[in-house]
């Protein structure tokens, strides 16, 4: 299967290198894709330099903060438009293990979608009270608000099959921040059922600073809102 692994960068200097070298150690001779808005860090220099000597590695520079969800669309349209058979998402900061790499490529033969959860039995998350409420709330607000059948809505560890973002309406997908991650399943689920969900430990980032905000919060809501009315109008047509 022809995998390439997508990842959002911004400020990820102290992590990048690494993380690359080890999602090749967990998944060899895949090719890896980093978007990068334009670091102050320099993430983006410490991927030019590693390319040099890298042949499965690409990046894709954008001039600003554009946002993750946008990073994302990103990287399934380079998915589809460069024939890859699966994309896998991540974040870059070891929150996602590459460890569990191998076993999401596993569960892409079976499935469309792919989704490391922290909530499910064997799950787990390292994140302290606030964060937990937080995320259990935004977790809370998908299911009941959104319909998404899964118990893990939030995190960005994913497996998608091609073809099946070849069936999203990815320019229907409104939301670019954190939200985005939410709304990108609505849709997911409306063309698939062969949905996999599998335990990951979730490690809050060691290196580097969070960039979730409470505007971000407030977007969120009002994207759940937007789901569920969305949702209804459905149902009713
Ligand atoms: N290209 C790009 N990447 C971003 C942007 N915002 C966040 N990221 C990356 O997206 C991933 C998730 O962001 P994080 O800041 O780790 O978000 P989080 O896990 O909710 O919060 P913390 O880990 O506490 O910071 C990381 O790899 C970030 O570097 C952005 O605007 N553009
Ligand atoms: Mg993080």
């Amino acid at each position: 299967m022809k995998i390439v692994v997508g990842v959002a960068t911004y400020n990820e200097a102290q992590n990048i290198e690494r993380l690359v070298e080890e999602i090749h150690s967990h998944l060899p001779n895949q090719r890896v894709l980093i978007i990068d808005d334009n670091s102050p860090d320099g993430t983006g220099k410490v991927i030019e330099k590693m390319m040099e000597n890298d042949p499965y590695l690409r990046m894709i520079h954008r001039p600003g903060k554009m946002g993750l969800g946008s990073a994302h669309i990103v990287m399934m349209k380079y998915a589809m438009e460069n024939d890859f058979d699966a994309l896998i998402t991540m974040d870059a900061d070891f929150s996602h293990a590459p460890s569990d790499l191998p076993t999401i490529a596993e569960h892409l033969k079976n499935y469309d979608f792919v989704i490391g959860s922290r909530y499910i039995e064997g799950g787990k998350s390292h994140y302290g009270f606030y964060r937990t409420l937080i995320s259990k709330v935004a977790n809370w607000g998908a299911q009941k608000m959104a319909g998404i059948p899964l118990c893990e809505c939030t995190t960005a560890y994913r497996g998608f099959r091609v073809e099946l973002l070849r069936k999203v309406q990815l320019n229907e997908v409104r939301s670019n921040g954190y939200s985005f991650m939410v709304e990108m399943l609505y849709h997911v689920v409306q063309h698939t059922n062969k949905l996999k969900e599998f335990p990951i430990e979730f490690v809050d980032r060691v290196c580097g600073k969070s960039k979730i905000n409470k505007k971000e919060m407030v977007q969120s809501a009002l994207t759940l809102v937007r789901l569920w009315f969305d949702r209804r109008k459905k149902k009713q047509q």
